[in-house]
């Protein structure tokens, strides 16, 4: 009878800590109308940015213009496929809480690929912010690689299960590398745009950016992953509304702004060539 009683007690924990199909993951997902929407609403919103891109910069011929064109369209490709994995189930998963958090024990939605595809469409962003500023590479290099550290981080602070002090030391790592990221665009780049003569856009881009930017972390701490103050929907809605500011709001003004091709922003068509003339048609 006693062993019978184990068995059945063993298959019952076996059963409880089998990880969730991705099936079952999307169930879920499915089953939350407005967590579903906040998906849907940026895999629309990246799809339309692209479409919006490639119909405004059809007729750049500048070099350096085309570059930020590319890379500021490298932010929603980034995002429509970030937001595809969410929507398919891939990257996210029910975490166990460890003691200490405020749901310590229970199993709750973790949306890790968010963390994960920051650390790609993050760079992109930051590099068009560097040249619009009229940057050098040390400084775009320099950022690019704190917003990877700090995306990194923040996914392992989302990703620790071992322990709840664990997971706020990931967050503060994440923001310190954060703050450099911060300092550089309102001291450096700052000054370089006034310059440059890029101020009167680079200055309403440094608002939304560093803005928006700040509401992650915030999200962060008041969501599941943190104090566990929000709902999963309302964490998510929270994310995807940043997104749309620091990413779609961000590119629209970005793409008009350059697509006018005006002098702070061109270089000559050797720009990007490591050899003089290349790139260039010959004269003959
Ligand atoms: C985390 C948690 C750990 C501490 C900090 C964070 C900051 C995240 C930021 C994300 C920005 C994302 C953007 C995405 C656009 O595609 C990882 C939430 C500081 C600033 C702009």
């Amino acid at each position: 009878m006693q062993l019978t009683e184990s068995l059945a007690a063993i298959t019952r924990n076996i059963t409880l800590q089998a990880p969730e199909t991705q099936g079952e993951i999307v169930e879920f997902v499915l089953d939350d109308t407005l967590l579903t929407l906040s998906f849907v609403a940026n895999i629309a919103l990246a799809g339309l940015t692209i479409l919006f891109i490639v119909a405004m910069a059809r007729g750049v011929t500048d070099p350096r213009t085309k570059l930020i064109v590319v890379a500021t369209m490298l932010i929603s490709v980034v995002s429509i496929s970030s937001y595809t994995g969410l929507m398919s189930g891939l990257t996210l998963s029910f975490i166990e809480m460890p003691t200490g958090h405020p749901l310590a024990g229970e199993e709750v939605l973790t949306m890790w690929g968010r963390y994960l595809t920051w650390t790609f469409s993050t760079p992109f962003i930051l590099i068009v912010l560097g040249m619009i500023a009229g940057s050098n590479l040390t400084k775009i290099l320099t950022t690019v690689s704190m917003t990877i550290a700090m995306c990194v981080t923040g996914l392992a602070a989302a990703l620790t299960t071992s322990s709840y002090l664990m997971r706020w030391w990931w967050f503060v790592l994440s923001s310190a590398f954060f703050l450099v990221i911060v300092y550089v665009i309102m001291v450096d780049w700052t000054r370089e745009a006034e310059r440059t003569g890029t101020d009167d856009l680079f200055n309403t881009l440094k608002i939304l950016t560093v803005v928006g930017w700040f509401g992650y972390p915030i999200l962060w701490a008041l969501g599941v992953e943190g104090f566990a103050l929000l709902e999963v929907w309302m964490t998510s809605w929270g994310y995807s509304v940043l997104d749309i500011i620091t990413k779609y709001i961000v590119t629209v003004l970005i793409v008009m702004y350059v697509v006018k091709e005006p002098e702070t922003i061109t270089a000559d068509a050797d720009y990007g060539t490591t050899l003089k003339s290349v790139g260039t048609p010959a004269d003959d």
